[in-house]
């Protein structure tokens, strides 16, 4: 399989099942404009889409996770400009996707920077993460999901805090709230690839459904999971004590 190349983003396999993708745009601490946006989502897309991967780490430089949206080429956008091409449409794109994110964050997170951070399924954070949600010093609200999944996250009042003062928390303030692990020895992206290469060793239809459980569907999840291969041999290894024999289905 030819690893595509994107100009904005590098992608590489630092273990077997893991894809790594590194935001690539240092001049500008990763700020997210449309080019790097495209790329964030193909790649993550062609990761998802490999069969060979189990999961996908999304990281930054040691400067900047993402300083957020490119607030030069988004700043003499009208009302009618972004309400018809319906700006930031495309931007879920990690919810969509079936293989579990790790987001490993070292230094700035902001804005739809931590949006893009907070839509992973872990969120791994170097002690010189610096999150935040600073739109409200540019006039602007969080576009990308802050303001919901703070809430949903660290609860109403702290959500508020960051989204109506612009306020930036350190890791370890993030970390007391419930916005992720902070990782104190070594690099974040070491650890979030053991996180990885662990999730990628585990049966794909159990991480995909665990992923995807809200409440609602859990206990059903959990009912259907008895009518795979995958299940019947966890069950069996673990009662046999032995290691399971995955066969992804
Ligand atoms: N957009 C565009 N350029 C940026 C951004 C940004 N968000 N952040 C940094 N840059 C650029 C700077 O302009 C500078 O460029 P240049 O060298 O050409 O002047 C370069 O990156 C380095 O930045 P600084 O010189 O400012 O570096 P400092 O270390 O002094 O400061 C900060 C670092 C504190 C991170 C500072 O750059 C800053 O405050 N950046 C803006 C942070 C911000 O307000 N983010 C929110 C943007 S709005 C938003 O994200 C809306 C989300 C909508 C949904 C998601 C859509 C993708």
């Amino acid at each position: 399989r030819v690893q595509r190349e994107y100009a904005n983003v590098l992608v590489s396999r630092p273990s077997p099942g893991v894809a790594l993708i590194t935001l690539n745009r240092p001049k500008a601490l990763n700020a997210l404009n449309a080019a790097h946006f495209q790329d964030i989502s193909d790649a993550m897309k062609e990761a998802d889409e490999d069969a060979s991967v189990g999961a996908i780490i999304l990281t930054g430089s040691e400067r900047a996770f993402a300083a957020g949206a490119d607030i030069k080429e988004m700043k003499d956008k009208s009302f009618a400009e972004a309400y018809t091409a319906n700006f930031l449409a495309d931007w879920e794109v990690i919810t969509k996707l079936k293989k579990p994110v790790i987001a490993a964050v070292s230094g700035y997170a902001l804005g739809g920077g931590l949006e893009l951070a907070l839509q992973a399924d872990i969120l791994l954070a170097a002690p010189s993460a610096q999150l935040g949600q600073p739109e409200v010093n540019l006039g602007v609200i969080p576009g990308g999901g802050g303001t919901q999944r703070l809430a949903h996250l660290i609860g109403k009042s702290r959500a508020m805090e960051l989204v109506l003062t612009g306020r930036i928390i350190g890791a370890d303030e993030a970390e007391r709230w419930g916005i992720g692990r902070v990782v104190r020895e070594g690099s974040v992206v070491d650890e979030a690839v053991k996180v990885a290469s662990d999730i990628a060793s585990k049966g794909r239809i159990a991480v995909n459904a665990g992923k995807e459980a809200g409440l609602r569907f859990e206990k059903r999840l959990f009912h259907a999971l008895f009518s795979t291969k995958d299940q019947k041999e966890g069950m069996a290894a673990f009662a046999e004590k032995r290691r399971a024999e995955w066969t992804h289905s």
